[in-house]
């Protein structure tokens, strides 16, 4: 049966709407021959309804700084969030999100949908696509960044606000799907919100009783809501989601609620009414294929042999809904704004300011430099010092710790400072509790919310958040962790504790800088580096026992952080016999080696390498000045996995390393044990040099 031209424009326009995104839905992923359409298809008018008649959202400018936002972090459903951008006629914007364009989807896009270098990635992703507010797909990654988001907005409000300027008070509305709830990182940033009442939160559960493998009931059965009441979290049901008056109240029963966040578990149905397929979940992750797409259609009453159609008035219904509701909120937004600058103006260029990833004028003022000192100062704590210099300068610098903030040396003091909790959102200190995760996740959502966000925990402990951190670098996100117990040098704690192969694994994700200090000056011009990076997240990696700082006037400058690796002592003349490379806590045995081999007059010359992927960056002729081919006597040494170095010893070069996982004991007899002595270093150079000869 063909449905005429005529009984779909006597259909009612919001049931048209919904079967428009479940139709583009079901075309895209029908094209692309791949995708997931049962989730878009169920989830139409929870989508629908939200955007109409909830979102505070102007299409005609994704980037207004109060806007509601939506995050799909039911990734696999991305063709919902295209179709919903399309249809409600969101504005391009540039990759650096500070310049309007065109439309950010295009029917042509959908069209494209999973095809290169198109708008409609087969995830929504930041930066491709105007109006994706994160990267999603790596389930439970988009609900914990929502808690980051909620997170941001709360200090924003809390920060900026005034009398009569209310200038933040967005709601963060995510939807998720059985796998987000069942990922334990969305478990982590369901606790964390829950126990900072983060009223302006509200997720939406897809509960639709499916997973990929089957009924989700092969492998979940907790009372969800349940739970989620237990963590502190308002919940509400609604049984169908096709009843938009049920919908409605669950939307308004989340506005009203000032206390804490809020749980919509809808049920949904992935299929479309064609029996066979209701009650079967075959399929429901891949294109229907064209016989299921027509008997899909069909129950939809739609033209089964329509592809991509849009019907009459479908655009024009969201432009007279969302379109003229958001543009009344921006313009009086804007307005006020314009008010707030005039009284507030400080304030106001702050904000501006944070709008654009810029810094204030005078950040870097007051950075310690720290004097010569034999017996040094660990790095976390001179970390400790810069971070808390810079913090002074850069109101909207805030983070914490997964629980360890006296060990990472992240607390931040100082007039006023106060910590950030349950009513109390002014707070520049957090408490991510022992939820790595969740934090990794949430400093990506406080990331996109434009403020600047640390988050810090034992450097072993960073593999678990891994995930979160890929998500950062994958999405440009300056974020900065800060990582302590860099290294064997942990001592008793023992092998549990004591990072091994974390460094490697980080120099090989794209995008993330990775810095490794070796004394408290190279610190400072490590933060100084990370502070201005606008596009990518950097990861300081400190030590927990102190290291001596080197005497500057008898060695290079610190300034050489900048260029990844610097040479820090040299021959003479330039023309060394070995060359002696390390980073962070070993670069001082290296020095020491120096300046033995120096007294019997053995050229060496020393290279600190505190960030790889920086020295990378930098031309063949800088490369080839501190590594100058000719010279095949090298050692490098890392307490950390070897893996990776003879990218820089070459393949006949020394490396001392950790090829095994540590061990419990005193740092001094660990040291000895696995070789990370200034002998041990001198050895392998004298070695070295011999079989160069
Ligand atoms: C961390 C992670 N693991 C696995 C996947 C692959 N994957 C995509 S969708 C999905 C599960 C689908 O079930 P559900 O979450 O209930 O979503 P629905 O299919 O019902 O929309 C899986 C396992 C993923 N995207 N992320
Ligand atoms: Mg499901």
């Amino acid at each position: 049966m063909v449905v005429g031209e005529q009984t779909l424009q006597g259909q009612e326009l919001k049931t048209l709407s919904i079967n428009t995104i479940r139709t583009l839905a079901i075309d895209g992923v029908q094209q692309a021959n791949s995708g997931h359409p049962g989730a878009p298809m169920g989830l139409a008018p929870v989508a629908y309804l939200l955007w109409q008649d909830f979102l505070r959202y102007d299409p005609a400018d994704p980037t207004w700084p109060n806007r509601d936002r939506f995050v799909l972090s039911a990734g696999h459903a991305s063709m919902l969030l295209y179709a919903i951008l399309y249809l409600t006629g969101v504005r391009g914007v540039n990759p650096e999100y500070d310049k309007l364009g065109d439309f950010a989807v295009t029917l042509d896009d959908i069209k494209k949908f999973r095809q290169l270098d198109s708008r409609t990635p087969g995830h929504p992703e930041y930066r491709m696509t105007a109006g994706v507010e994160t990267t999603t797909g790596p389930l439970g990654q988009g609900i914990g960044n929502s808690v980051g988001m909620a997170i941001a907005a709360k200090w924003l409000g809390e920060q900026y606000n005034r009398p009569g300027f209310e200038i933040f008070d967005y709601n963060i509305y995510a939807i998720c799907s059985d796998g987000d709830l069942m990922e334990g990182v969305g478990s982590e940033a369901a606790s964390l919100a829950g126990h900072l009442r983060l009223s302006n939160l509200c997720w939406i559960y897809d509960n639709n009783h499916v997973t990929l493998d089957g009924p989700a009931a092969w492998s979940f059965s907790e009372d969800v809501g349940a739970r989620f009441k237990a963590y502190g979290w308002n919940v509400a049901h609604v049984t169908d989601a096709n009843d938009l008056d049920a919908l409605g109240k669950a939307y308004h029963n989340f506005l009203q609620n000032s206390e804490r966040p809020t749980l919509i578990i809808v049920n949904t149905h992935i299929g479309y009414g064609a029996p066979h397929k209701q009650d079967t979940n075959a399929a429901h992750g891949e294109p229907l294929g064209e016989e299921e797409v027509r008997l899909a259609k069909k129950s939809y009453g739609w033209p089964e042999d329509a592809k991509f159609l849009v019907p009459d008035g479908v655009l024009e219904h969201f432009q007279q809904g969302i379109g003229a509701r958001g543009r009344g909120l921006r313009e009086k937004w804007t307005k006020l704004f314009a008010e707030y600058g005039k009284k507030y103006p400080e304030l106001a260029d702050q904000i501006n300011r944070m709008q654009h990833r810029q810094l204030p004028s005078g950040w870097d003022k007051n950075l310690p430099t720290f004097p010569a000192d034999a017996k040094g100062v660990a790095t976390r704590e001179s970390s400790g010092k810069v971070l808390n210099a810079i913090a002074q300068n850069v109101p909207w610098l805030i983070g914490g710790s997964a629980d360890l903030a006296t060990s990472n040396k992240t607390t931040l003091k100082g007039e006023g400072i106060k910590d950030f909790e349950a009513g109390s959102y002014g707070g520049r200190n957090f408490h991510f509790g022992i939820r790595e995760h969740a934090m990794g996740a949430a400093l990506n959502g406080m990331a996109v919310s434009k403020v600047r966000a640390f988050g810090a925990t034992f450097f072993n402990f960073s593999d678990y958040m891994r995930p979160s951190i890929r998500l950062a670098a994958l999405m440009e996100m300056p974020v900065i962790y800060v990582y302590t117990h860099d290294s064997i040098g942990v001592g008793e704690d023992g092998p549990t504790h004591q990072p091994v192969e974390q460094l490697a694994s980080l120099r090989a994700m794209p995008g993330l800088v990775v810095l490794r200090p070796a004394d408290a000056n190279e610190v400072v011009e490590a933060w100084k580096l990370v502070m201005q990076l606008r596009d990518k997240p950097a990861a300081l990696v400190l030590t927990r026992q102190a290291v001596p700082t080197f005497d500057r006037t008898k060695y290079a400058p610190a300034s050489g952080v900048s260029k990844g690796a610097y040479i820090l002592a040299d021959a003479a003349d330039g023309k060394p016999s070995v060359i002696l490379m390390a980073t962070g806590s070993e670069v001082s045995l290296c020095v020491n080696a120096y300046e033995q081999l120096k007294t019997e007059g053995v050229k060496a010359r020393v290279v600190s390498v505190p960030s790889w992927d920086i020295f990378e960056k930098q031309s063949d002729a800088y490369k080839r000045e501190v590594f100058p081919a000719e010279i095949r006597a090298r050692v490098a040494v890392e307490m950390a996995s070897t893996f990776g170095w003879s990218q820089y010893v070459g393949l006949t070069g020394t490396v001392i390393g950790m090829r095994r996982f540590g061990a419990s004991a005193p740092i001094k007899e660990l040291l000895k044990k696995f070789g990370f002595t200034t002998e041990n270093v001198l050895a392998a150079a004298r070695e070295a040099i011999a079989k160069a000869k």
